[in-house]
């Protein structure tokens, strides 16, 4: 299965070395795994001597995906999201542009012959066990040029900060490459009663891949709209700075006074509570920061005295009018994160209270807005600012019905 993935890598590739257009767009996820992926595909198509325009985005917005298709004849390359997407793309695409995802997220197949879906799920592996984006990325870097073997510590490093482990170690493609790069001497592992430590050999010290995984995730969550992706990228190719050492402590101290006045905001009676559910706005006071806080911040607050174990937690935050690189983009919507309680999350487990992944997509496409990733205990989708209330309502007349 995994060699099909590779064969239709390498068809891709023919494909990218016969178009004419010598640049590539490359857009990527704004976590560890995608600022990963990001790097390994720039470095690999700089090495083949292509222009790389490089583009981060927090998710696949449909507005986004609109200006993005206005364009014709370019090669387009989406790492770490858009591979359930796919038909989606293959509408706005028409055979106008070489399109690549290299994805491991929950997939659905291209119906459009320029439209290359590598998402190793339509390839009989598990994205959320053997594969994460950066791995695949390294895997179709590597179909290209051999030399690409040395971005071997980039994907493991991408691996490991999506924490898909079986029994605390990395299994399958994700293990091969960490494999690849212990015996380049780039990473090394040491076995612990939970399972296995990474380590990233830098020239100073040994450095834990956990706390790089967190480490990039601030630079992409929070640094999103001050160039943080671009200095993650960075991180990942050349390693740390007291450059990227600075702007990540700058950004931990931005997230923990926002958290910090939120949660006293949230404690004198910001939260608001229907039958099932509580939530809260935090409007626009998380700005500068991307829209993936929403969701930390109601991971950091589910279990605490001022929220209600037995209800659903959700919070919104307004989505800035602007994409990093792309100028201003008119999305007047609001993001809404869902988060439970670790009451709820064995009521959910067993089957007595309804899952996230049922609730929140259903709700929000009643009232016509987008979901991308849901899971059972977490969830985040957008909907047109204003609908906030709306969209608690349906999600209470769908807890009705049960
Ligand atoms: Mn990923």
């Amino acid at each position: 299965m995994f060699n099909e993935l590779i064969k239709a890598m390498e068809k891709a590739i023919q494909e990218v070395r016969e178009w004419p257009d010598k640049a590539v767009h490359i857009f990527h996820h704004n976590d560890s795994d995608g600022l990963s992926s990001g790097a390994i595909l720039t470095k690999a198509f700089e090495r083949e001597g292509f222009d790389v325009h490089r583009f981060c985005l927090e998710k696949p917005y449909p507005e986004a995906l609109r200006r993005i298709y206005e364009q014709q004849g370019c090669i387009l390359i989406f790492a770490d999201f858009a591979g359930r997407i796919a038909p989606m793309l293959c509408e706005l695409n028409r055979g106008r542009n070489l399109t690549l995802i290299l994805d491991h997220h929950v997939a659905e197949p291209s119906t459009d012959p320029k439209v290359h879906n590598l998402d190793a799920e339509l390839y009989g592996l598990k994205g959320d066990r053997d594969i994460t984006a950066s791995t695949t990325c390294f895997f179709f870097a590597r179909a290209m040029n051999p030399d690409n073997r040395d971005m071997a510590w980039i994907a493991a490093l991408g691996a490991v900060g999506d924490k898909f482990f079986v029994d605390g170690r990395l299994v399958s493609q994700n293990r091969e490459v960490m494999m690849e790069a212990v015996q380049q001497g780039m990473m090394e592992i040491k076995e612990d009663k939970s399972g296995e430590q990474y380590f990233l050999k830098a020239s100073t010290k040994d450095i834990p891949c956990d706390e790089m995984g967190v480490y990039l995730d601030i630079l992409g969550g929070a640094g999103y709209y001050q160039k943080g992706p671009d200095m993650g990228v960075k991180v990942c190719l050349e390693g740390v700075s007291s450059e990227s050492d600075r702007m990540v402590a700058g950004l931990e101290k931005i997230k923990a006074k926002a958290f910090d006045s939120e949660i006293q905001r949230l404690q004198g009676g910001g939260v608001k509570k229907s039958a099932n559910i509580q939530w809260f706005h935090v409007e626009n006071r998380f700005s500068p920061m991307g829209v993936k806080m929403i969701g930390l911040f109601c991971e950091t607050i589910q279990d605490t005295d001022f929220i209600d174990p037995q209800r659903y937690i959700a919070g919104f935050q307004v989505i800035p009018n602007e994409i990093p690189g792309f100028g201003p983009i008119e999305f007047n919507q609001v993001k809404i994160s869902m988060r439970v309680s670790p009451y709820m999350e064995r009521e959910i487990r067993a089957g007595r209270a309804m899952g996230l992944n049922i609730l929140l997509p259903e709700a929000t496409n009643r009232l016509g807005g987008f979901s991308d990733a849901c899971h059972s205990l977490t969830a985040a989708t957008t909907v047109a600012i204003g609908k906030e209330e709306e969209l608690i309502e349906e999600m209470e007349k769908i807890l009705g019905k049960q």
